[in-house]
């Protein structure tokens, strides 16, 4: 089988073994494992200046790595990729802002990294391109001459045409993207937001088996829903459940109730919303005053970016603000963690509260909210409360669907979910687990590689026609 070529902005610091790597990552590995190959990307690290890929080795993957200079992590990185595209794609434009000189960089960067990826391809390599920092990968690739099959997806949501047009170069962007020959999407209706662009604009059509013609090109597109192993995070979280931190969180619980979340601190998430839903709990339901406390575990993330700064600032002051108007002395109603957990450990903080509270503004999939129902116990697990834009709630039919932008319904849901009871919980629960296991992350990853090997293998079909014809016609004709 041919080799796999993994592209993504980061090159997850795998330590084989170690249980902190994230789901991701393992899936991304065990494909590279199964057939060998490269994977490539940014080393992580500001460099003074460009040189070649850091290759390391293991088994049969090779890492190849690249430092950044400092120019190009303000252009590519802080800028295009995290002030442009992030915000627009969450439905931020009004976070976004442009600038040529980002967007420049951001061309230039993936120019770059293409050239260098090719000094390590070989003829026969399937190429799979991760996320929004590489939107113009295989156009950089296709002016080097690269042939390969190209394969992308894209982690986060893919906005309707006139949210996407409001980047500039929106469509040199989306003609980019076409140089793909699959590309995937979290949800159906991301996939249809890329569809929509093409039809409407008049640049291309679709057919029903999700071939769209446009740009000169033909290309697939789909809805490849990322997964997790639920088994093995039911099991991590009840290893962990004796680990000393989980002792004496529950401990400190004192029979209370515990809601909780998991983020990174990302506006997209709908940090501040959730707190204020929170506080209309406490102030529609007094009864619960004392009896049940909001956790949430948010590590700092991006803080070069300016508005990721303030979203800080602001989540402090909320969590401050709602305290004071609430704390007793022997009861804080929000905590604020703001830090990284070991993974596994995470999941057993999980497992040992009441209601999983993952409430994001617009979201590609939400991990969270599935690790969330694997970590719980059968017997009695906790109940999910879900936005409504996290592409997850497609997929998790027993958790309780709330929009974001609506307080009351959020603080109605909590409520309910503080109060259902143990036949209701397991049974929604039980119909979460079934989808999980169907859809778990191996299936992710090989229906997206089956899919590019399909296009890869046609392509091979086509090839040997053509030769095959050429050769005919060169032929003299056989005597009758
Ligand atoms: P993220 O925006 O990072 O991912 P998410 O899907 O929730 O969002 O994944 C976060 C991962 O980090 C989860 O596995 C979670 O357990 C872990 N994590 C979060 N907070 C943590 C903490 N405090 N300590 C340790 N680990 C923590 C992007 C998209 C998502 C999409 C994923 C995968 O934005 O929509 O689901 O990629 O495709």
């Amino acid at each position: 089988m041919s080799r796999l070529i993994v592209v993504s902005n980061r090159v997850a610091p795998i330590q084989e073994g170690k249980p902190s790597a994230g789901g991701l990552a393992i899936g991304v590995l065990d494909a590279l494992k199964e057939t060998g190959g490269v994977w490539f990307g940014w080393s992580g690290e500001i460099v003074g200046e460009a040189a070649d890929p850091v290759l390391e080795k293991s088994g049969n993957v090779t890492y190849a790595t690249v430092g950044l200079t400092r120019r190009d992590y303000d252009q590519y990185y802080r800028g295009f990729s995290n002030a442009t595209l992030w915000p627009t794609f969450h439905y931020r434009n009004d976070l976004s802002r442009f600038d040529r000189e980002e967007y420049a960089g951001y061309m230039r960067v993936n120019a770059g990294l293409a050239a260098k990826l090719k000094t390590l391809l070989k003829d026969d390599d399937i190429i799979w391109v991760h996320d929004y920092h590489m939107l113009p990968f295989a156009q950089e690739l296709r002016k080097l001459g690269i042939a390969n099959p190209i394969g992308f997806f894209l982690h986060i949501p893919f906005p309707v045409p006139e949210m996407m047009r409001t980047v500039p170069p929106y469509e040199e962007l989306i003609a980019a993207m076409c140089q793909y020959d699959v590309v995937g999407f979290q949800t159906e209706n991301d996939k249809q937001s890329f569809i929509d662009y093409i039809e409407r604009t008049g640049r291309g059509h679709s057919s029903d088996d999700d071939m769209l013609q446009a740009f000169g090109r033909t290309l697939k597109v789909g809805a490849y829903p990322i997964g997790i192993y639920p088994d093995a995070i039911a099991k991590a979280a009840e290893q962990f459940s004796n680990r000393k931190q989980v002792k004496s969180l529950r401990d400190s619980m004192r029979g209370r109730k515990l809601i909780m979340s998991v983020d990174r601190l990302d506006y997209s998430k709908g940090l501040v919303e959730r707190f204020q839903a929170f506080e209309r709990l406490m102030l529609n339901a007094p009864g619960w005053h004392g009896r049940v406390s909001l956790v949430q575990i948010a590590p700092p993330t991006r803080l070069d970016v300016q508005t990721y700064q303030r979203i800080r600032q602001n989540l402090e002051g909320e969590a401050g603000r709602i305290n004071g108007r609430f704390a007793q002395l022997d009861w804080t109603p929000i905590q604020y963690l703001n830090r990284k957990y070991e993974r596994n450990l995470l999941m057993a903080l999980l497992r040992l509260s009441q209601v999983g509270y993952v409430t994001p503004l617009r979201d590609g999939m939400n991990l969270v909210a599935k690790e969330y129902v694997a970590s719980q116990d059968p017997e009695d697990p906790g109940a999910l409360v879900l936005s409504q834009f996290a592409g997850a709630a497609d997929q998790l039919p027993g958790a309780l669907v709330v929009n974001p932008f609506d307080l009351s319904q959020m603080s109605e849901a909590l409520e309910r979910a503080l109060s259902m009871p143990l036949a209701e919980r397991q049974a929604r629960h039980a119909n979460m687990m079934a989808p999980l296991r169907e859809n778990n992350l191996s299936v992710w990853r090989d229906s997206f590689l089956s899919d590019l090997r399909s296009v890869a293998n046609a392509a091979s079909v086509t090839e040997k026609t053509v030769k095959t014809v050429k050769q005919g016609a060169r032929r003299p004709a056989a005597k009758a």
